[in-house]
């Protein structure tokens, strides 16, 4: 009988003991775009990867849509604060945090995508990220991904600076981005979500804004504003962005976390792919859908880039190390 008792005991403990292993760590990532945007599509394939790589210690829920945070400004300081894990965003409402990050988005500073991977691969992208863990922002830059180049898109068409005075344009929240548009001579407007261009532009709050070919298409505002001006002012890496405050405060292993940084890694290369078949449909679709693709030619192009010279005083001067690195890796492409 004693027997049978201490066997029962230790029956009961085993079961205790599994049934006290402990539960996942669910993490919340939040995503701007829709499904099926290249970008949600990595930061679905992180997901599934950190779960499979961490045994199912680690669940993170992807939130596409920004039903998170309706700016990505806002996901940033969810990410500062802990109330978010994950958040996948473009580096120029960073910069406003780690103003740093400025030097890789000055305006013309790639000559292609290549010369701007290089860069990313290279020493001054690696650099970058650790600057932001470094900042004491509380962030944590886990990879790049791909979002092309940046054009105006206005209810209006225009082929010089001189035509965009007085248009109201909806601005990224960064404050070099503001400045470089009202350089060429249009109004900045922020403290506008990706989501709410369109509905901006049809009630005349704003007269257009600038982005490159995929979210003009799936955000809809080709259809409100229809000229797409090819001046190609920036190309803006996206981030994907983890909290520390989140990760300290769930108590996510230093093991799990270098998974984490693992993976994000390893879906770059994926993105890029998604990104290059995403921004030819995009293009395809939009000029199928009415848009009137405005060509500049050489020399309308040079009034653009001319126009940024005080830019590059304003915010470049620090950054003269980091621009003079960039360039010369342009030298091969
Ligand atoms: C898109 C980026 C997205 C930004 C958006 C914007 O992918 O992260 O929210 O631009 O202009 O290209 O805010």
């Amino acid at each position: 009988m004693k027997k049978f008792v201490v066997a029962i005991l230790m029956l009961s403990m085993v079961l205790g003991m599994a049934a006290a292993a402990p539960a996942p760590i669910k993490l919340r990532l939040s995503e701007i775009h829709m499904e099926g945007y290249p970008t949600t599509l990595a930061d679905r394939e992180f997901a599934r990867m950190v779960n499979e790589k961490t045994n199912g210690r680690i669940v993170i829920d992807v939130f596409a849509n920004g039903v998170l945070n309706a700016t990505e400004a806002e996901g940033i300081e969810a990410l500062v604060l802990g109330e978010l894990g994950f958040a996948r965003v473009s580096a120029a409402p960073v910069a406003e945090f780690v103003p740093d990050l400025n030097a890789i988005q000055l305006p013309f500073l790639y000559k292609n995508s290549e010369h701007m991977w290089a860069v990313l691969n290279g020493q001054v992208g690696q650099d970058m990220l650790a600057k932001i863990q470094s900042s004491g922002s509380g962030l944590i830059g886990l990879c790049w991904y791909d979002a092309g180049s940046r054009c105006y898109y206005l209810t209006k068409k225009i082929t010089t600076p001189k035509e965009m005075a007085g248009l109201k344009i909806r601005m990224q929240d960064n404050k070099m981005m503001v400045r470089m548009t009202e350089l060429l001579g249009g109004v900045s407007v922020t403290g506008i979500g990706s989501n709410d261009i369109y509905p901006s532009i049809v009630s005349g709050i704003i007269d257009g804004a600038e982005n490159n070919w995929p979210t003009y298409d799936t955000k809809g505002d080709y259809k409100a504003a229809k000229y797409y001006i090819l001046d190609y002012h920036t190309r803006v890496p996206e981030i994907l962005l983890m909290s520390e405050a989140s990760m300290k405060m769930r108590k996510v292993s230093a093991q799990d976390l270098e998974i984490i940084k693992q993976c994000a890694k390893a879906t770059q290369e994926y993105e890029i792919a998604q990104w290059k078949a995403m921004e030819k449909k995009s293009e395809a679709n939009v000029r199928a859908g009415g848009t009137i693709v405005v060509e500049l030619t050489p020399a309308q192009m040079q009034l653009f880039q001319d126009a940024m010279v005080p830019l590059y005083k304003e915010y470049g001067a620090k950054y003269q190390n980091i621009i003079n690195a960039i360039a010369d890796v342009g030298k091969k492409f």
